[in-house]
């Protein structure tokens, strides 16, 4: 975990100036994945890896950007901000302040530093820790009072229309209203939810894959598209289905057919997808852990096969973690195409896991994995002094 008054003191440095900092965290996904677009279900967790967001106001009409992690900054005039995406880190924070302005936040002059330590490219949402602590801290400069689930649909807006990625809301969402040593189950269509506390005797696990991912762009944006394809299909004969969420297996039974094949997995995938993750809300609520474990290990079934989203190492991890003493549940989280396996692992068993996780892992693909003994976390806040 990041120290804060590293950054606190590293912001100082650069800008003469005593900052505020706030921080949003990166997240797991438990179950639930490519249903947030489709108006479905999803229950992820916060973790504790954060983006820092330290800030100063200023009144030089600039704003200037500095990441600790590139090790590069940009400062603009407020009233030449670029308009849409460089192809840049700057593009997430940049994207937030063009989206408070969109919707009449007078954002002012400002030196903002992030600094964080979501793993990039790992399916943790280290994008959306971005965006959100930027939110919280520009914020923090105005009048503006705006809730946290309103701030996540804000960041999406920016990570959607100005960085270009397709996302749902599932990422922002989390990072804003994530709570300690809770799973959050998000209905995407309403955006009620609830938090449904982890066990004490039960590790959230998280190991990394090292095979990179990314959203922007991509086979994200092609998946994504096979679902709308899917859903056009169905709603032809059932117009009341605005998005998968509102479609049964009835409907994929009588109407697939039509449907081309990797579109009819796509859509079984997340209509399936849905009903496990409402039943093992459920199940995580009524302390069934080994009901909650079969339905992520089902989960990692149709991401691999009908959703075709995993790779050969995410399943060699999950492989080898159910052979693991104590794994309730394991499967590949984010957004597909390498990233992290979650692991949920009994207490007593975590540490252990992990070595042998790791130690096996590397015995079969040659590759040296980081894995994470997480804990649910807060979503974003305000760090005090
Ligand atoms: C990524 C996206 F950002 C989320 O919105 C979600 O679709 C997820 O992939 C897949 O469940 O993290």
């Amino acid at each position: 975990m990041l120290d804060v008054n590293v950054t606190r003191k590293l912001h100082e440095e650069r800008f003469g100036l005593k900052p505020r900092v706030f921080a949003a965290p990166g997240r797991v996904n438990i179950i639930g994945e490519h249903t947030d677009y489709a108006d479905g279900f999803v229950m992820p967790a916060a973790i504790d890896f954060a983006t820092f967001a330290a800030i100063s106001a200023h009144d030089d009409g600039r704003i200037e950007v500095r990441s600790e992690n590139y090790h590069d900054e940009v400062a603009y005039e407020l009233s030449g901000l670029p308009e849409r995406r460089i192809g840049h880190w700057s593009d997430y924070p940049l994207g937030v302040i063009s989206v408070l302005r969109e919707d009449g936040v007078e954002v002012p002059a400002f030196s903002l530093t992030l600094h964080g330590d979501v793993p990039v490219g790992a399916g943790l949402s280290s994008s959306a820790a971005v965006e959100v602590s930027t939110m919280a801290a520009v914020l923090s400069l105005t009048d503006a009072r705006i809730p946290l689930p309103r701030m996540a649909q804000m960041c999406r807006r920016a990570e959607n229309g100005y960085v270009g990625a397709s996302t749902g809301i599932m990422d922002q969402f989390i990072a804003c209203c994530g709570a300690e040593n809770h799973a959050l189950l998000l209905d995407c269509r309403s955006l009620e939810y609830r938090l449904a506390p982890i066990p004490p005797d039960v590790r959230l696990v998280i190991a990394n894959t090292m095979v990179k991912h990314s959203h922007a762009g991509g086979e994200y944006n092609t998946r994504r598209a096979e679902v709308e394809e899917g859903t056009e299909i169905l709603r032809r004969h059932r117009p009341e289905i605005r998005k998968l969420r509102d479609a049964t297996m009835a409907d994929l039974e009588r109407w697939g057919n039509e449907m081309p094949p990797g579109v009819l997995k796509r859509t079984r995938h997340v209509i399936t997808e849905n009903a496990r993750t409402v039943a093992a809300a459920d199940a995580l609520e009524c302390g069934d852990l080994e009901t909650l474990g079969q339905l992520m290990y089902a989960a990692h079934v149709s991401y691999r096969d009908d959703f075709e989203a995993s790779c050969h190492e995410a399943d060699v991890m999950v492989e080898l973690a159910s052979k693991e003493e104590g794994c309730i549940g394991a499967r590949l989280t984010g957004g597909g195409f390498g990233g992290c396996t979650v692991n949920l692992v009994k207490a007593a068993c975590a540490r252990q896991f992990s070595v042998n996780l790791y130690k096996r892992y590397r015995e079969v693909t040659g590759i040296d994995a980081d894995v994470y003994l997480c804990h649910a976390s807060a979503g974003a806040h305000e760090v005090d002094l």
